[in-house]
């Protein structure tokens, strides 16, 4: 008998790997040749016992996402995993690394499952917009029961072994060689006689009735708006109600309502948009040793995502008392980390061992990479990068962590530019995971390829962006913020805005988010900025608050109020008669204004704002734009970032909807972008105009 595809035998056991790069998803191909497989397996006298394995660091990491977008290919996984589990032999999963949605699902398919030490398994589907679809949510909770399999689905988080263990869901743990492990168990299974064990055959655990009702009901508001997190609830609930066969048709329904929606959709697109590869890699130069200016609260988020991300990191600081401060903070967050089991104790350990702080700038000497992240002042980090020019080694890349200034400016005192890049972290930089990569005039391809595959290295998505006055995320931000403050003069309440605004998905609320970045900052940075809008009502109501002391969380005052004993956030009627004052000496008439006005100024204003900063090649792509506010700024992901929403309204619907704000409050302010007139005109989107471009590029390139 001919050997079938990707399988290799060991006497009486045959071997199946999976074996599809870069993470073993299911790419039609790879259930292909499993189904293969299975049935020659199957029907081979000489086969007792079958294994199932990944090749490189992990098991299978779920479905081929890509696939969604396409008309959907046979064999599909739900009957495929059909066969694996009517298999007349002893099929054995051995599970390694990823084992994540479908894979996961491949796992439960099995009769016997064994794992080694680095399982992470999980059913991350809720954060692609959809449900476990091929027969997890019936075969799980027989295994790991139903309270188990509600968590798990709705949260998406991966457990490991131990846990995996705890809740039935793996049988044995296998420390050394885990293909060796896997073959002895089998065999042994074999030689017992044992059954092929099927999940399915398993009995349905008892249920409350009210239990997947309660258990909805217990999940944040904003997870219960959305397709997935009820319809994984249902799926649950009618695996406990139904026969297997019909609860297995009824997932699978609910599956595909999920997969045609807008909110599935924009998740699949953020999944691939932050997944963008280094640019020239090639050029990358190695880094291994970092250091980081300015120990604190940003030098040391910084300091702290380096260290954890296996970079050796000198903090740098002028005096003593700042270092150990800077110092003891980069400690304490890695011990939490551990505490929380976030980090091992190894891990843990290895990244306190990648600490050490200095007193002395000359000490940079020892540095791949420079990262400045000290006092935002130009005078101040001109004369610093001076002095790294000279004192850094050749080669090695001075990146400045400024979020509002110059980097050119910057870039030309250290009398090497093409060394000099930005590297904008957000706050807490050991928390965000977004980093603007800015690039200068000069700076050359190599520096901008090594802060990107260290940026990669240490977990954080990488996004480049040219250098103008608040680069990609913060010019946004600024047209976003000065319709919030228009409207505050215009008689909405703080509060108001920002329920509007969180009702439409926004992580916070842009008053509160000022109150808790500290209302002096953007007040500080307004009166240094040359082009400031000379419109009197730009910002005003931020910066009245800030000149009266009123600087937000940390004064207690802001927006809102914190003075209660928990220091909850609440609405000040002081504010609103301060503002309606202003607003009376400015000559603003106050009025109600909608909560539907309030998103569509707001979000409006995003989109507008997103189109011109492509049109000036500051973002390179509108995806780029999108993962920038969905993970800097807190745009609602379901919603795939300003510009994917801007296509999902239609930008017809986008420039007739600017021009109404252009006859109601001005054209300076809402003159439609010329790149969203042209793509209205042309009934396109920005999709399609990104991946005209893409393929353009390559056209350019195939023929270069
Ligand atoms: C599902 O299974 C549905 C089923 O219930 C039902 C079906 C009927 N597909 O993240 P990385 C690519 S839904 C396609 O940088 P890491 C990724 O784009 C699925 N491609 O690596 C990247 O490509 P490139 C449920 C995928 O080491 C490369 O692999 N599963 C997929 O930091 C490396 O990725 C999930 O949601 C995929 N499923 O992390 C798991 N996964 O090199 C999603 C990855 O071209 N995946 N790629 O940029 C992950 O969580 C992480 O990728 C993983 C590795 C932890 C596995």
């Amino acid at each position: 008998m001919t050997q079938p595809e990707a399988v290799a035998r060991d006497g009486e056991v045959a071997v199946f790997t999976f074996d599809h790069p870069p993470v073993n998803a299911l790419a039609q191909p790879v259930r292909a040749r499993l189904l293969a497989a299975v049935e020659a397996l199957d029907a081979d006298p000489g086969v007792r016992a079958i294994v199932l394995i990944g090749s490189g660091r992990n098991f299978v990491a779920g479905a081929d996402v890509r696939e969604f977008d396409r008309p959907p290919l046979e064999p599909f996984l739900p009957a495929l995993l059909a066969r694996v589990e009517a298999c007349g032999k002893p099929v054995v999963a051995a599970l390694h690394g990823a084992t994540l949605g479908g894979g996961a699902e491949t796992a439960l398919a099995c009769h016997y499952r064994c794992a080694a030490g680095d399982l992470k398994l999980g059913f991350p589907e809720v954060s692609l917009g959809l449900l476990p679809g091929a027969g997890g949510t019936v075969r799980l909770p027989r295994l790991a029961g139903w309270q188990a399999s509600l968590e798990l689905m709705t949260s998406g988080k991966p457990i490991g072994i131990d846990r995996a263990i705890e809740l039935g869901i793996v049988d044995r743990r296998v420390d050394g060689d885990l293909r060796a492990g896997a073959i002895a168990w089998a065999r042994e299974l074999a030689h017992a006689h044992a059954p092929p064990r099927r999940v399915l055959d398993l009995p349905v655990p008892a249920s409350r009735p009210s239990q997947f009702e309660e258990f909805l009901r217990a999940l944040p508001a904003a997870a219960r708006r959305l397709p997935a997190p009820p319809r994984i609830v249902e799926a649950l609930a009618s695996a406990a109600l139904l026969p297997a066969d019909a609860a297995l048709a009824r997932a699978r329904a609910l599956f595909m309502e999920c997969l045609a929606s807008t909110e599935s959709r924009a998740f699949r697109y953020l999944f691939f948009a932050e997944r963008g590869a280094v640019p020239d890699v090639v050029l990358a130069r190695a880094v291994g040793q970092a250091a980081v200016l300015g120990s604190g609260t940003m030098g040391a988020g910084i300091a702290i995502s380096l260290a954890t991300g296996g970079i050796p990191v000198l903090l740098i600081e002028a005096k003593q008392e700042a270092l150990d401060a800077g110092l003891a903070r980069v400690r304490a967050a890695i011990d939490a980390a551990e505490r929380k089991g976030r980090l091992d104790r190894d891990e843990a350990e290895a990244a306190r061992g990648r600490v050490q702080g200095s007193l002395t700038l000359a000490a940079v000497a020892g540095a791949d990479l420079v990262i400045e992240a000290v006092y935002e002042n130009l005078a101040v980090k001109r004369e610093l990068f001076g002095r790294l020019g000279q004192l850094a080694k050749p080669g090695a890349v001075l990146a400045t962590n400024t979020s509002t200034l110059d980097v050119d400016a910057i870039a030309g005192a250290s009398g090497r530019p093409a060394d000099v890049v930005g590297m904008h972290f957000f706050s807490p930089a050991n928390v965000m995971r977004l980093v603007e990569v800015v690039r200068g005039r000069e700076s050359s391809r190599a520096a901008l390829a090594t802060v990107h595959s260290v940026a990669k290295r240490i977990g954080k998505i990488a996004i480049p962006v040219g250098n103008a006055f608040g680069f990609v995320g913060n010019r946004m931000l600024y047209a976003y913020g000065r319709e919030k403050e228009l409207m505050l003069l215009e008689g909405a309440k703080p509060e108001v805005i920002d329920k509007a605004l969180v009702d439409f998905g926004m992580a916070m609320g842009p008053n509160a988010v000022g109150d808790l970045a500290g209302l002096d900052i953007g007040w500080q940075v307004r009166k240094e900025w040359r082009d400031k809008p000379e419109d009197p009502r730009f910002y005003r109501a931020s910066d009245l608050l800030a000149e009266l002391g009123r600087y937000g969380q940390k004064t207690g005052r802001g927006f809102y109020r914190y003075d209660t004993p928990g220091g909850e956030r609440t609405p000040d009627p002081e504010v609103v008669e301060l503002i309606r004052a202003e607003a009376e000496r400015l000559g603003v008439r106050q009025r109600q204004v909608e909560p539907g006005e309030i998103v569509a100024r707001c979000i409006l204003a995003l989109i507008n704002e997103g189109a011109r900063i492509l049109e000036d090649g500051i973002a390179a792509s509108p995806s780029d734009i999108d993962v920038i506010w969905c993970n800097g700024y807190g745009f609602p992901r379901h919603r795939g970032g300003p510009m994917f929403y801007a296509d999902t309204l239609g930008l017809a619907t986008v420039v007739d909807s600017i021009r109404k704000l252009a006859r109601a409050h001005g054209e300076r302010d809402w003159t439609p972008a010329g790149l969203l007139v042209t793509l209205a005109g042309a009934g396109a989107s920005f999709a399609s105009w990104q991946s005209g471009r893409a393929a353009a590029a390559d056209g350019g390139g195939r023929q270069g």
